[in-house]
């Protein structure tokens, strides 16, 4: 059976596993104590060093990575601790009483902003990972840590995971301009059910995103 049969539709296969962040410059640095700060629907701020993920089980998983421009890199081995985990033992203990958490909003220390679906986010294949093919994440990849959700577009899987908000609605205005707001992700972003925005169909903007790979990987894709 040819490999690409396996590929969620609309996906491509790509050579290795490129950094494709969208924000300008290198990767962020990264603090000397990093910490995930937890913020939103909590009766009180609080950060969680990262430091505290190694008193939860520890997670491994292979799992293949999708782009919502249409690449897709394969087998990749992540490290790290069930997203699950974090949630039920850090963060729901500190929420305000009464509190019916819809969605999640993950930051990245460069700036990325991503909202995922509480539902989404509990899934048991979302991980906090830590490594990625046996060796501690890098900069290219989300060092220090990063959110893993494979069954989702890349953009849920922010790298540089530094800041969780917890809301009990979708937040809006995430996405400031016209033109993001028109390029707006769709809000589930589930890669088998091709949800990549949540106005525009998939086909019309399948030349744009084959443009652009073509011109940030020229050697990178391989056609289907
Ligand atoms: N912090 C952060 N996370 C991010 C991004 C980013 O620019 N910054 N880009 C997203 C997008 S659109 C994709 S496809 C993947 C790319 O992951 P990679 O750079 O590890 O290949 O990261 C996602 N998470
Ligand atoms: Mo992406």
């Amino acid at each position: 059976m040819r490999r690409e049969a396996t590929l969620p539709p609309g996906q491509r296969l790509i050579d290795g596993f490129p950094r494709f962040g969208h924000l300008s410059g290198g990767p962020p640095a990264v603090p000397d104590n990093p910490v995930i700060e937890i913020r939103g629907a909590v009766t009180e701020a609080f950060d969680v060093p990262l430091t505290m993920l190694s008193t939860l089980p520890r997670r491994e998983l292979t799992a293949d990575f999708h782009c919502v421009a249409g690449w897709s890199a394969t087998k990749l081995r992540w490290e790290g601790v069930a997203f699950a985990a974090v949630y039920r033992t850090l963060i729901e203990p500190a929420l305000s009483p009464g509190t019916a958490v819809t969605h999640l909003v993950c930051s990245g220390l460069d700036g990325w902003r991503s909202v995922v679906s509480i539902e989404d986010a509990l899934a048991d294949d979302v991980l906090v990972a830590e490594r990625l093919n046996g060796r501690p994440l890098d900069g290219d990849h989300g060092a220090p840590v990063r959110f893993v959700s494979p069954r989702q577009y890349g953009f849920i899987n922010t790298k540089h995971l530094c800041r969780i908000e917890v809301h009990t609605a979708e937040p809006k205005g995430i996405h400031g301009s016209l033109a993001m707001r028109v390029l707006a992700p769709h809000p589930r972003a589930r890669v088998w059910e091709e949800e990549r925005h949540r106005y525009l169909p998939s086909w019309s903007l399948r030349c744009a995103y084959r443009a652009t790979i073509a011109f940030l990987m020229p050697k990178g894709g391989r056609s289907a």
